[in-house]
């Protein structure tokens, strides 16, 4: 698990080299930024249960056989799973974030997890559905601007919006 300083002295060390001058340019990018990147880690995490059932709702709305009897989300232990999953993928999207580098999302949750639903015949192609919902969710309430200075936070919310798509292509 890296954060996005311990990912460039890792490689830097691989090749036995100091810190290369785009390298430095980046983190000092990344540390003058660093209160917008908190500020969207902060959104997310406080509208994370209104994220997960909006997305949740919305994915059922468009494909009502997962509720349905025989679906794979069908009786309240499924239907608690599938939002545990979700809310799992939020908060792994949210580290990730507050790290600035996606190792920890890749390593601790999506590492295996196509297999998983594979093996538990959960439908991969649904979860990424559910997880592009949560990604719009997450982004409008990112790039709100009441109550908040005004700034350029287009770089942090593609950074947010690849974390979901990394998390989308993971499972499909
Ligand atoms: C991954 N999900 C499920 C299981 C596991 C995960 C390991 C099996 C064990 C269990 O039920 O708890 N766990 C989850 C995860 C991590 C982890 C992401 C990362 C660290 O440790 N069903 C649907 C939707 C979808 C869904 C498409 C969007 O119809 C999910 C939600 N996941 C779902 C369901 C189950 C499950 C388990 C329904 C239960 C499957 C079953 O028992 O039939």
């Amino acid at each position: 698990m890296l954060d996005a300083f311990a990912k460039v002295v890792s490689q830097a060390d691989v090749r036995g080299e100091f810190l290369s001058k785009p390298q430095l340019d980046a983190l000092e990018a990344m540390v003058s930024e660093g209160n917008k990147r908190l500020d969207v880690v902060n959104r997310i995490n406080s509208n994370a249960s209104s994220i997960v059932t909006n997305a949740a709702r919305a994915l059922f709305a468009e494909q009502p056989q997962l509720v349905q009897p025989g679906g794979n989300a069908y009786t309240s232990r499924r239907m608690a799973a599938c939002l545990r999953d979700m809310s799992i993928v939020l908060r792994y999207v949210s580290y990730a974030t507050a790290a600035g580098d996606s190792s920890v999302l890749d390593d601790r949750c999506l590492n295996g997890l196509r297999e998983t639903y594979q093996a538990l015949g959960t439908p991969g192609a649904s979860v990424a559905v559910a997880i592009q919902k949560m990604k719009e969710a997450s982004v409008a309430i990112a790039n709100d601007s009441g109550s908040i200075t005004s700034g350029d936070c287009s770089s942090l919310i593609s950074e947010l919006s690849s974390y979901f798509d990394r998390s989308a292509t993971a499972v499909v």
